[in-house]
């Protein structure tokens, strides 16, 4: 079984969202045409309480942008967003959230940031991710989504770890280059780590499902 995974395609990380990704909104039409091609559909939401330590505004001595200490772990302090049942946490309007079979939601505890959609930025707890792709007879995901350089890459490279043979959508990402460089040093990090790049034409005559009708 072949996965798509749909990496936080809220409306924070769009055009006048609060954390938004420059061109994000250039991805959601490419999740619309390509999410019939696969067996699963995983779309995954950053899902933080009020508060969140990832916040800037949650820290008297903490500015937006500065990297501080967050449980033991460095943090990246940033501005209010993704707040449960905000607008701002929702997907897209445009996402077409009919053809998603799951939602993975991450990010939940206060005290520690989550990236990737398997695992908090420590490690230390699993979300439903691995487990559901697992009970779904998964082998392949695709990633795509946004920021490159943040959820993106660190999902991809779980999936990796977990077993998956995992390919990244370089068309349906954009990131945030909060250095000059940090996307492309994170599309070099998640290739050399056995990421396949592939764009979404490609997605067309490589699933199962094309396949199976060819
Ligand atoms: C993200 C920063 C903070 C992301 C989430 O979705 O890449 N980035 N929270
Ligand atoms: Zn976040």
């Amino acid at each position: 079984m072949h996965a798509l995974l749909l990496i936080d395609l809220q409306n924070d990380f769009i055009t006048s969202g609060a954390l938004a990704v420059p061109d994000g909104n250039a991805v959601i039409p490419i999740a619309n045409r390509i999410m019939g091609h696969y067996d699963f559909v995983v779309a995954t939401q950053d899902w933080h309480p009020a508060g969140h330590g990832s916040f800037a505004e949650s820290h008297s001595d903490v500015k937006i942008g500065d990297l501080f200490q967050l449980a033991g772990l460095p943090q990246v302090a940033w501005p209010v967003h993704c707040v449960q049942h905000t607008p701002g946490a929702q997907f897209v309007d445009e996402l077409d959230t009919k053809q998603l079979n799951h939602i993975t939601r991450k990010g939940t505890d206060p005290e520690i940031d989550s990236y990737s959609g398997f695992y908090d930025n420590g490690h230390r707890k699993a979300t439903d991710l691995e487990r559901t792709l697992q009970d779904n007879h998964v082998r392949c995901v695709d990633v795509m989504g946004l920021a490159t350089d943040y959820c993106v890459k660190f999902t991809a490279l779980d999936a990796l770890t977990a077993g998956f043979e995992t390919r990244l959508i370089v068309d349906g990402c954009r990131g945030v280059n909060l250095q000059p460089g940090d996307v492309d040093n994170a599309i070099k990090e998640m290739r050399q780590s056995g990421v396949t790049m592939i764009h979404s034409i490609d997605i067309f005559s490589s699933t199962k499902k094309q396949k199976q009708r060819q």
